[in-house]
């Protein structure tokens, strides 16, 4: 049994390594030749299939003698792209690597000299390490935007920004001073954002990528999202453009970076590339240092059906490989995991013949030609152009799967003893006089000795032939990239009255989900914009009754439907299509937010308004994937958010980790973000209109974050004259009884308004006060045009003060002021500074229970007779009434003083 075993371990070493191969009975080459022989009888007779089948099964019994083969979805620790399949270089590659060399230099002269008089830091070694992945792209790959071609869309690695900003400096895009400004953009004049933010250029970047897993994800779902459109014949490209994304290694830790990936594969989005820059450093240290992260990945990758191309050795090794016949070299380069590749690039050559080849006899003298110099300078895959040139090439001719180019690099390449290689590459900032002649005379940067402190930004002149072969090199490609161009026209977007069946009101019992559902079937049929709706689902769509819109308009399939489904026979059967409108994502948010801001960004990205709704369960939207909320803004995402089964106590039986009471305070933080807490079928259409108009027709970059509820109550009619104050964020909705005593408001929202409205039939019935009810449609807009105004009027002290809505809105109200609201307190309390006399606010701060809507909500204490305690305890603390009636009241309404505070700290 032994033997056999060990027989077998020759098998499986000699069919990995092909003609390399290695066998400690000394005969490997035989027993690999005959093996070959066999596989080529089997081809040519059987065909790639079932030779590919046979192959498997003599696999699978490989593995049950061998147990575990080790290897998974593994090929050696090689190029994929052997030599002879080389596409040939085809640029000049001593211009090139000229070009290459100025951005190397300009891009860390950008950094240094930030540093020398700040602190606002920047990245060199990144791009240092991916020069080459990016040059060889922008000079033979990269597609700009043309008349007909819609360019390219380019995911940089955010930390490499400065090199991408070095290049627009040689295009004469950025100017010296912007380079001189990177990172201080509030300088005078203006300066370069740290990385990627369209939000702060919008000119130029498209894609915010340096959230490490962000790039990614958008990424695939924007290749995706491009199919969409081509599917629903909302754009033709006669040549479709590619997407491509360049990461980190480390980022591919995040999971966001790969937790998809196995979209690409299975809806075929070979019009997809990542170029992962393995470096094998993140930011502390080694990612795999005892492993190999391109050997990780390429598992990963394949598991995951995409076409992996490694790019590990640059060309000087071919000569090695090809002349080692005893398998040694491919072995060795097995054996040494990534913490031995660092060290050999902080080495001298004389550690890595010591320590690498010497391993083998016949290793150390395949090298005894080359001198230690020669060792420690024998090229990276991804730091040689031909390798590069030819991997993107495959990339770009390869058919049916996305593609990922694993390139191995050296972090801080170029940078010396100031960086390469070592554990603190990643934060080198700063280089002194020596660091900084090595580096010029290694790159051969023509700058002089006397200003070289300085570290001067060199751009060649305009008839060089350096700045007129990258000119024609992107005028044959279409123009610079990046750049963001944004062309969309405005859309024909439904006016107020096309939504007036809200305005009636109805008396059967609704919820805002309900009247949301409704809202979105009367606007996918709207002649303007119904086919730009896009409805993006977590397959909750049964839940928000949206399932009804499954047959009308179709699930999104690039394979249609290719069975019948279970309830075809049923009306509303689950139905998908090749050109179907709803994007149903499955279970996950960061897919659908990252489908949200593919589409909401489209008017950008493709020139093609598209109107994004993403339904979601509200808990899982900022808290899950907040980061992605955060992005949307940076990106100038426009659309709408749904948060929907909101509400601590409305969304009663499912327990702590679904009840949301905060989701409208994450919302409130990002900037562009308008955040709604509507109660009423009328509300959500005066705001789902005008921020159609205000986003499609004015252009504004704004998006929309509305809670949706799922209780059911009468939907009533508008009052006159309440959509201003419904945009702005309150009006009165129900005045209290005249003839009262005392006087109080109660401000609610969303479906807890019902609380109020019960609170005001109370007071006015056995307290004597009369209580109007209001609607806070949007606590944030009224702080923050608050805010505008209190500053405005600090800045200007001696001019007449202006007035904040808010502030008009109360002046001339009499008596006490109580919120409700199913979120917790801080999101009422964000206007209280401007509520005369002060606000009293009631809401559900602490964690979920499952129970009763109505033991919910007197346990969080925003029931209707916690609201009238409330209200007459405000009365009390102004001395307008005894504070035994609030007392009183606590007996008669049946409240115990003494139950818990759900906030435990
Ligand atoms: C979500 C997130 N977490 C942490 C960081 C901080 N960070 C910036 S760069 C970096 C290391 C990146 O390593 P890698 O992806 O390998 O990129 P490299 O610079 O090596 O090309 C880290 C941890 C970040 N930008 N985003
Ligand atoms: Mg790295």
């Amino acid at each position: 049994m032994t033997g056999k075993v060990g027989n077998t371990v020759n098998i499986q070493t000699k069919d990995i390594y092909g003609s390399r191969s290695v066998s400690s009975s000394g005969n490997g080459d035989k027993w690999s030749e005959s093996l070959q022989s066999v596989f080529e009888l089997v081809l040519e007779s059987q065909g790639p299939e079932r030779t590919a089948r046979l192959l498997e099964k003599l696999t699978e019994k490989l593995r049950a003698v061998a147990q575990e083969t080790g290897r998974g979805f593994n090929t050696p620790y090689v190029n994929t792209i052997p030599p002879e399949q080389q596409a040939p270089f085809p640029g000049n590659r001593d211009i090139e690597r000229r070009i290459k060399s100025y951005i190397r230099w300009n891009a860390m002269a950008m950094v240094v000299k930030a540093n020398s008089t700040t602190n606002v830091g920047g990245h060199i070694s990144t791009y240092a390490s991916a020069a080459t992945l990016y040059e060889v792209a922008f000079n033979h790959f990269l597609r700009g935007h043309t008349e007909v071609f819609p360019g390219d869309l380019v995911y940089f690695q955010g930390h490499a920004a400065p090199g991408i900003y070095a290049r627009a400096f040689l295009e004469g895009r950025l100017d010296e001073r912007q380079l001189q400004n990177f990172r201080q953009e509030l300088a005078e004049g203006g300066g370069l954002s740290s990385y990627p933010h369209p939000y702060l250029m919008p000119e130029f970047w498209q894609f915010p990528t340096v959230s490490m897993g962000l790039g990614p994800i958008l990424s695939l779902y924007q290749a995706r999202f491009n199919r969409y459109l081509q599917a629903r014949g909302l754009v033709t490209w006669k040549d479709e453009p590619k997407l491509w994304a360049f990461l980190g290694d480390g980022e591919c830790d995040e999971p966001e970076t790969l937790g998809a990936i196995t979209l690409g594969a299975r809806e075929n989005l070979d019009n997809l590339i990542w170029v992962i820059n393995c470096n094998l450093q993140r930011l502390d240290g080694p990612v795999r240092g005892n492993g190999k992260i391109i050997q990780e990945l390429e598992g990963l990758f394949r598991g995951a059906g995409w076409n992996v191309i490694k790019v590990i050795w640059g060309t000087d090794w071919d000569d090695l490989l090809a002349r080692d016949k005893s398998g040694l070299l491919v072995k060795r380069m097995e054996e040494a995991v990534d913490g031995d590749y660092q060290k050999y690039s902080v080495e001298p050559g004389s550690y890595t013949r010591k320590h690498f080849f010497s391993k083998y006899p016949e290793l150390l003298e395949l090298v005894n030609h080359l001198t230690d110099d020669q060792i420690h300078k024998l090229l990276r895959g991804g730091h040689d152009a031909r390798k590069m040139y030819a991997a993107y090439k495959a990339a770009m001719e390869h058919k049916g799967r996305p593609t990922v180019i694993l390139a191995k690099t050296v972090k801080g390449y170029g940078l010396g003893e100031a960086g390469e290689g070592k554990n603190i590459s990643h934060q080198q900032k700063k280089m002194n006089e020596k660091e900084l002649r090595e580096f010029r005379e290694r790159f051969k940067i023509p700058v002089s000795d006397d200003v070289i402190a300085e570290t001067p930004f060199f751009r060649p002149g305009p008839d060089s032939p350096e700045t007129k072969y990258l000119f024609e090199r992107r005028k044959a490609l279409g123009g610079f990239l990046p750049a963001r161009k944004v062309t969309a026209p405005p859309l024909d977007v439904p006016k107020l009255d096309y939504f007036a069946e809200f305005f009636k009101g109805s008396t059967s019992e609704a919820s805002t989900t309900m009247a949301f559902v409704r809202l979105a079937s009367m606007l996918l049929r709207h002649k303007g914009v119904g086919r730009q709706v896009v409805p993006i689902i977590p397959d909750e769509a049964r839940t928000f009754g949206l399932d009804a819109l499954f047959k009308d308009i179709g699930i999104y399939s690039p394979k249609g439907q290719l069975y019948e489904p279970v309830d075809s026979k049923s009306l509303l059967y689950y139905h998908e299509a090749k050109d179907g409108q709803i994007l149903e994502e499955g279970i996950t948010e960061v897919g659908s937010i990252a489908s949200f801001i593919a589409a909401g960004t489209s008017y950008a990205t493709h020139g093609v308004p598209m109107i994004p709704f993403y339904i979601y369960y509200s808990m899982f939207g900022p808290q899950r994937v907040g980061d992605l909320f955060w992005l949307a803004g940076d990106i100038r995402a426009k659309g709408f958010l749904l948060g929907a089964t909101a509400g601590r106590t409305t969304l009663n039986g499912e327990g702590l980790q679904h009840q949301d009471g905060h989701s409208l305070l994450h919302a409130s933080t990002v900037p562009t973000l308008l955040a709604y807490d509507p109660a009423f079928g009328y509300e959500l259409a005066v705001i789902i209109a005008d921020g159609l108009r205000r986003m499609f027709v004015e252009g504004e970059d704004i998006f929309y974050y509305l809670s949706l509820y799922n209780e059911n109550y009468a939907m009533p009619p508008m009052p006159a004259g309440v959509e201003d104050g419904i945009l702005k964020g309150l009006y009165k909705f129900k005045p209290g009884s005249d003839g009262k005593k005392l006087k109080a408001h109660i401000f609610g929202s969303g479906s807890i308004i019902n609380s109020a409205l019960k609170a005001q039939e109370i007071l006015a019935e056995r307290y004597d006060v009369s209580a109007d009810v209001w609607s806070a449609t949007s606590y944030k807009l009224l702080r923050t045009d608050a805010l505008r105004c209190k500053r405005w009027n600090m800045l200007h002290p001696t001019q007449p003060p202006k007035k904040s809505n808010i502030e008009t809105l109360l002046a001339k109200e009499q008596g006490v002021f109580v919120a409700v609201s199913d979120n917790i307190r801080t999101v009422p309390d964000q206007i209280a500074p401007w509520v005369p006399g002060g606000l009293m606010t009631l809401g559900t701060d602490g964690f979920g229970r499952s129970d009763t809507r109505a033991r919910l909500r007197r346990f969080f204490e925003i029931d209707a007779e916690s609201t009238v305690i409330a209200t007459l305890y405000a009365l009390a603390e102004k001395g307008q009434v005894e504070r035994s009636l609030v007392e009183k009241a606590i007996k008669d309404l049946g409240v115990n003083p003494e139950k818990i505070f759900p906030q435990i700290v």
